[in-house]
């Protein structure tokens, strides 16, 4: 693998919507599946773009957008079989789409009307984590659990379990994440850490963090590194199911690094122009993941010519169900946060519970 920035990308589907082929990866599925990870994309990209529109109108605090990373999301998050345990950072919208999850549940957090967020058995995945990194030793943990319960590496491909865990370039310099690929590599834990390198970590460009691709870390931690085009939804699913069925067939750790880009801000707290020239921007939308699996389909004649207009309208459908659930989010009751703690509540919890509906009645009585 070269050190140019974009070197040895595994990409089966080009900027301009061509199919190609790569000795080591294929893509297993056919062209309604194709049809089914465009209507993922697009109707998360909705969702983001609803997201933030709610943010600018003051009815949530924060929103981290994903527009431009739809395939590294896509790709992966469908690559997770059901039983998988997904472990997101904060700005996997898309991921959660794939999962299942309502997307009202990450309105909520970012509305700060969710005290405890959803608990991870929704789809199996991790409630989002906002300390930069923290969450790759919370899923290696997770990871460890797994192989003592002898819930993988059967042989049953069915039912074995792995973690699939996300964070972003910048993350890879906290010491969480170095200390988690340690870990993962010295248990030969079923993981596969999905790195979306969307080039900037806030202001910090992904050059100043590494002075080589992410991938080639991987190598001092003893696992396989593999660079993704990240905008390219059939490789990374073609990659992450390959890394997601080795972990699981207990052939230990792997990493991944989806070469994207984040075309919006940071967070909707953040001004981008001040850091990024608009050049940049501007090549990265000739790569868009969503308008080259678009120009695929039209050129294959396999989805009906009414089928990118019913989708938009069927994204608009969602978002709209999103925004006006989310203005209906009511506030949360303090007391509910005592009943997340843990899986069952202690006897300290259950008194703490108690003390705090003492001490808030006391209030309401003045
Ligand atoms: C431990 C910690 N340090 C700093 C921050 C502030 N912070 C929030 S996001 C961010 C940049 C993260 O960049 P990256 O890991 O590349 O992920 P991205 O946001 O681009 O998806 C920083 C420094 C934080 N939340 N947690």
């Amino acid at each position: 693998m070269s050190d140019t920035p974009d070197s040895g990308l595994v990409q089966l589907l080009t900027p301009e919507g061509e199919r190609v082929e790569h000795p080591d990866f294929s893509f297993p599925g056919d062209d309604e599946m194709i049809a089914g990870f465009l209507r993922d994309m697009v109707i998360a990209r909705r969702i983001d773009s609803e997201g933030t529109a709610l943010q600018r109108q003051g009815q949530l605090g924060l929103w981290a957008s994903m527009t431009g990373q739809e395939a590294a999301q896509v790709g992966s998050g469908r690559a997770a079989k059901k039983q998988d345990y997904v472990v997101p950072s904060y700005r996997e919208t898309a991921v959660a789409w794939v999962r299942g999850l309502d997307p009202v549940a990450l309105s909520a957090v970012f509305r700060g009307v969710d005290l405890g967020a959803w608990a991870g058995n929704d789809g199996n995945f991790h409630p989002y984590t906002m300390v930069v990194g923290s969450q790759a030793l919370h899923a290696v943990g997770y990871a460890m659990g797994i192989t003592a319960d002898g819930a993988t590496a059967t042989g049953n491909p069915d039912t074995d379990e792995a973690v699939l865990a996300f964070f972003g370039d910048g993350a890879t310099s906290q010491g969480d994440v170095n200390e988690a690929l340690v870990f993962s590599s010295s248990f030969q834990s079923p993981i596969v850490f999905l790195c979306q390198n969307n080039q900037w970590a806030i202001s910090v460009p992904t050059t100043r963090q590494s002075r080589i691709p992410i991938a080639r870390r991987a190598d001092g931690f003893g696992m396989p590194g593999i660079r993704v085009d990240g905008n390219d939804v059939l490789a990374s699913f073609a990659v992450t199911s390959w890394a997601l069925d080795r972990a699981r067939a207990g052939e230990g750790p792997a990493f991944i690094e989806a070469f994207t880009y984040r075309m919006g801000a940071h967070t909707t707290s953040d001004d981008p122009t001040k850091y990024r020239l608009n050049a940049e921007l501007e090549s990265w939308k000739l790569k868009d993941p969503i308008e080259r699996v678009r120009a695929y389909l039209r050129r294959s004649g396999s989805v009906a010519a009414s089928f990118f207009d019913d989708l938009a309208a069927q994204a608009d459908d969602v978002a709209a169900d999103f925004r006006s659930r989310t203005l209906a989010l009511a506030d949360p009751l303090l007391e509910d946060s005592f009943d997340l703690v843990h899986a069952e509540a202690t006897e300290h919890i259950i008194e703490q519970k108690a003390a705090y509906i003492d001490y808030a009645s006391s209030f309401e009585e003045e």
